[in-house]
C-alpha cells in the first residue's frame, strides 16, 4: 500500500471514528503504519575488503555465501552512518550485518574486523 493511500485512509478513518468509535479506526490504522514501515530482513555475512568508495561512501566487499541470500562474489555495501567505516582498510577480513532496501541498496547495520 502507497504512503499516500494510507494518508488517504488514515483520514477516512479518522471521520469515522468520531461516529463509529475509535476502536475500529485504531485497528486500521495500526494495520496500515506496519505495511510502511515493515522491518527489512537482516543478513549476518563474511568477507574481505577489495575497495572502498571515496570518502567511504561504500565499500566492495568479496563476500562468502550468504545462505538463503546469495553466493560468495563481491559487491558494494553502503555503511549506515558516516564513521562506520572508519579503519576499515582494503584486505581487512570482516564479518557484518546488513539489509536491502527496497532499491536494492544494501545497508550495512554491523562492520567487525576479524584478525
Ligand atoms: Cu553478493
Amino acid at each position: 500500500m502507497s504512503r499516500s493511500m494510507c494518508s488517504r485512509l488514515g483520514a477516512v478513518h479518522l471521520a469515522r471514528s468520531l461516529l463509529l468509535g475509535a476502536a475500529i479506526a485504531t485497528s486500521l490504522t495500526v494495520a496500515c503504519s506496519k505495511a510502511s514501515t515493515a522491518a527489512p530482513r537482516v543478513h549476518h555475512a563474511t568477507g574481505a575488503v577489495r575497495s572502498l568508495g571515496p570518502g567511504r561512501a561504500y565499500v566492495n566487499i568479496a563476500h562468502d555465501d550468504i545462505p538463503g541470500y546469495m553466493s560468495a562474489m563481491t559487491m558494494s555495501f553502503e555503511p549506515q552512518g558516516p564513521s562506520q567505516l572508519d579503519g576499515i582498510e582494503v584486505g581487512d577480513r570482516i564479518a557484518f550485518d546488513f539489509y536491502e532496501t527496497e532499491d536494492a541498496r544494501r545497508v550495512l547495520t554491523r562492520v567487525e574486523k576479524r584478525r
